[in-house]
């Protein structure tokens, strides 16, 4: 049986579809059998005659929520062209509306964590040559409908062990196309790899989906496992810097120690950067000596705000003086911090946004960055939207980009005009150390097809240069980012 899982985002993000990449290793691990690829950066056009020749018998996808309008347009056009497939939907969105899936190109979902759910799916399917839904109605992790009826069976089954699952085996990806450098600060302008040494958060913030997902209890993979991953990182990637995307890396004392020891083990302790999330509660000096240790050299919090007030709606167990120790910590032993920030939020004030605009001015205006907020499913802020009738319910399944870029006509508070919203926000942006050569834009714009020779783009500064000055590459940004191509297809 031939599955093949499909990435929908060709030339937009250069970061690992890891979430798809997880569910392929777990398949070939534990059903050697199914024949099991991945279509990674390749245009429509392409993928639509992969499929037709290939014939497969499952076609995923996977979606978040502000996304998801592209996605379910991708599998529309592709099962118009080969409508033979089963077309199964993974990932953040489905789970949290799983009526997604009613009346789409969709057949079934898969809620929640993937790999125990997908393996059942497709073992499910190899026996009934299709979908046997009168055995899956009696399982969990699934949304479809069938004989007029809807079925939502809630999440699947999670993995117990995380090291139960292989190394994500990241060769089933382009990964040429994802070997750009980090262009956060000058310590990371190195080729950077992505990887996660956990799942889930313990906290629950008001505007975050990621811990209805995974559940507030965390999953580690053990600090051997980790290691060897990032070995293969270093050594066969060769990635300088690597980005851990848990939600929060450090809370684990013990194993951040493990860690350590085993990287001092294989010699290779200092030879790599890292860069990861923190919270400003969870964060001591124990932890930042440990991090120096490792080789961190920024660390990302999400402050969100500079009110007290508005702290206290977005997020649990925490304060703003927990945030500005944590700060000061970094600074102490030599880690960039940087501070995530949202404005436009539910009961936000003109204040309220004086307060964010002058923290961020007093305590880390070197490195920040900001957001507009938008409204995930299934959360606090969520409902708030709703029962305000800001948005509705069906959002994300039309082509909408308003929370993708900053639209003062959005807000979600009704507290504060929107020329104040907006001045704010021009305002914060004007703290923001200039970004002369646009490298951040620039990261965002390029192609898998960098005839630039960017693969090792740190030792090309010169001939990168001059590929920047090239008619084709200020065509390419062009399209991508003035004509707005770069979020459609
Ligand atoms: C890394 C990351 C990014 C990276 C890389 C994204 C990428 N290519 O994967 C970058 C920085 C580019 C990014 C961008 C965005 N992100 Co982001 N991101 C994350 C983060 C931190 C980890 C994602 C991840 O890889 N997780 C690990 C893997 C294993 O999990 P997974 O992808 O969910 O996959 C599992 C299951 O979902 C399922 N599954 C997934 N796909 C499929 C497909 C099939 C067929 C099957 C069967 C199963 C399956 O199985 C997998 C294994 O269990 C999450 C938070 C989190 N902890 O998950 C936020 C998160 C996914 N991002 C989020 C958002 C909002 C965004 C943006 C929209 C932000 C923006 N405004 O632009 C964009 C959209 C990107 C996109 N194209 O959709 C939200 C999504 C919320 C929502 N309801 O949609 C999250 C949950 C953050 C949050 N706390 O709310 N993101
Ligand atoms: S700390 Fe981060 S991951 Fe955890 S609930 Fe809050 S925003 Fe989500």
């Amino acid at each position: 049986m031939k599955v093949v899982l499909v990435n929908p985002d060709y030339l937009l993000y250069p970061f690992p579809p890891l979430g798809l990449v997880y569910v392929a290793g777990y398949i070939k691990k534990y059903l050697p059998e199914i024949d099991i690829r991945i279509l990674d950066q390749i245009p429509k056009e392409e993928i639509i005659k992969i499929i037709i020749n290939e014939k497969p018998e499952i076609i995923g996808f996977s979606s978040t929520s502000p996304h998801h309008w592209k996605v379910k347009k991708l599998a529309t056009e592709i099962k118009e062209a080969y409508p033979k497939g089963i077309f199964v939907l993974g990932g953040i969105h489905v789970t949290n509306c799983p009526t997604t899936v009613k009346n789409s190109p969709f057949d079934i979902g898969v809620l929640g964590e993937g790999e125990i759910t997908f393996k059942k799916l497709l073992e499910n399917i190899e026996k009934n040559n299709k979908i046997g839904f009168d055995e899956l109605k009696k399982m969990t992790g699934f949304a479809f409908e069938y004989k007029r009826k809807f079925y939502n069976l809630g999440n699947g089954e999670r993995i117990e062990n995380l090291d139960d699952t292989p190394i994500p085996p990241r060769e089933m990806l382009n990964m040429n196309y994802y070997s750009f450098p980090s262009f956060s600060n000058k310590e990371t302008f190195e080729p950077t790899g992505l990887m996660f040494t956990s799942r889930g958060c313990p906290y629950s913030c008001s505007f975050c989906s990621s811990v209805k997902f995974w559940g507030r209890h965390v999953k580690f993979f053990s600090a051997k496992r980790v290691v060897d991953e990032i070995e293969i990182l270093y050594k066969n990637y060769h990635y300088k810097v690597i980005q851990i995307y848990d939600d929060l890396f450090s809370m684990n004392k013990p194993r951040l120690k493990q860690i350590i020891e085993l990287l001092k083990e294989r010699k290779i302790l200092g030879k790599i950067k890292f860069k990861g999330f923190g919270r400003g509660n969870c964060f001591d000096e124990e932890i930042a000596i440990l991090l120096k240790e490792l080789n961190f050299v920024e660390i990302a919090f999400g402050i969100e705000t500079g009110s007290e007030k508005m702290l206290k709606y977005l997020k649990d167990k925490i304060t703003l003086q927990d945030d500005i120790n944590a700060i000061n910590l970094c600074r102490k032993y030599g880690i960039q911090p940087l501070g995530a920030f949202m404005i436009g939020m539910p009961y936000e004030t003109e204040e309220d946004l004086k307060d964010t605009y002058e923290f961020i001015k007093k305590y880390i205006s070197d490195r920040f960055v900001i957001a507009q907020m938008s409204p995930l499913p299934n959360t606090p802020v969520w409902g708030y939207a709703i029962k305000n009738k800001l948005i509705k319910e069906n959002l994300y399944e039309e082509e909408d980009r308003r929370f993708l870029d900053f639209d003062e006509n959005y807000s979600l508070s009704l507290d504060v005009y929107p020329e104040i919203l907006k001045e704010y926000w021009n305002k914060i942006l004007s703290l923001k150390p200039s970004d002369v050569f646009g490298w951040r834009k620039f990261i965002m714009v390029i192609g898998k097809d960098n005839s630039f020779g960017l693969k090792k783009l740190s030792t090309l500064r010169f001939r990168h240069i001059l590929a920047f000055s090239s008619p084709l590459f200020l065509k390419k940004v062009y399209n991508l980012t003035i004509k707005g191509e770069r979020q459609g297809w």
